[in-house]
């Protein structure tokens, strides 16, 4: 009950209307890697999931009959909205980062001005297809590890290494259960964007 009602304030937390800048930002990574963790901890909206929307929405419209399991394999995006500051807001849109999700990503994709992509550790595979059409696209992004357990198998270093990482993308270690380790990724996304921007401008 406490730490119910004690949750409630962070999770209705009204837009401040001295808001202006509205950043769209992508979190994108494999099956598991924690990104509607990371959406929902850091969240000041009740974050949806288009996994209930569809649900409710496809009554009646999608066939799922002889599907069994229909409703939980559908593809699953996040949505959620931080303020960093009283003028910076971000749309969070988690979504999925396989490969056979990518026709998605391309539309989610314009607009965006940014992207974390989560890396776990154990299943590094899952996250050179993000990188690569990441890269393709030329959306800036950092990468977060998402420290399962405390998973300390691999320095930063090394996972920059195996992920063929070029030294100017920023690298953070996180717990996607915790806001403000949430919260120290985005800034540090945040951050890297305005370096980009700054180096741009000085370039004549
Ligand atoms: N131990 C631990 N579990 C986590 C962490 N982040 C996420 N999880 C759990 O891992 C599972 C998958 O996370 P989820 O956010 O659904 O992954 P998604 O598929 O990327 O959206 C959930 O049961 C989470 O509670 C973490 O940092 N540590
Ligand atoms: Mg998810």
């Amino acid at each position: 009950m406490d730490s119910a009602t004690s949750e409630l304030p962070a999770h209705r937390t009204p837009l401040r209307d001295t808001a202006e800048t509205g950043l769209k930002i992508v979190v994108v990574g494999g099956f598991g890697v924690g990104k509607t963790t990371l959406v929902r901890s850091v969240s000041e909206i009740r974050p949806l999931n288009t996994e209930e929307v569809m649900t409710q929405a496809g009554v009646g419209v999608d066939d799922t009959d002889g599907l069994t399991g229909k409703n939980t394999t559908t593809v699953a995006f996040d949505f959620g909205r931080i303020s960093l500051n009283d003028r910076m807001v971000l749309y969070l849109f988690g979504a999925p980062g396989q490969e056979r999700f990518w026709f998605l990503w391309d539309r989610l994709f314009s607009g965006t001005l940014g992207a974390v992509v989560l890396v776990d550790t154990r299943r590094m595979d899952d996250s050179w297809y993000a990188i690569d059409r990441l890269e393709h696209h030329g959306t800036p992004f950092v990468v977060a590890v998402n420290r399962f357990d405390d998973d300390a198998r691999y320095s930063l270093d090394e996972i920059r290494q195996a992920l063929a990482l070029p030294a100017h993308v920023p690298m953070v270690d996180c717990d996607a259960r915790v806001r403000a380790s949430g919260k120290d990724v985005l800034i540090t996304l945040v951050n890297h964007l305005h370096d980009l921007a700054t180096a741009k401008e000085a370039t004549p």
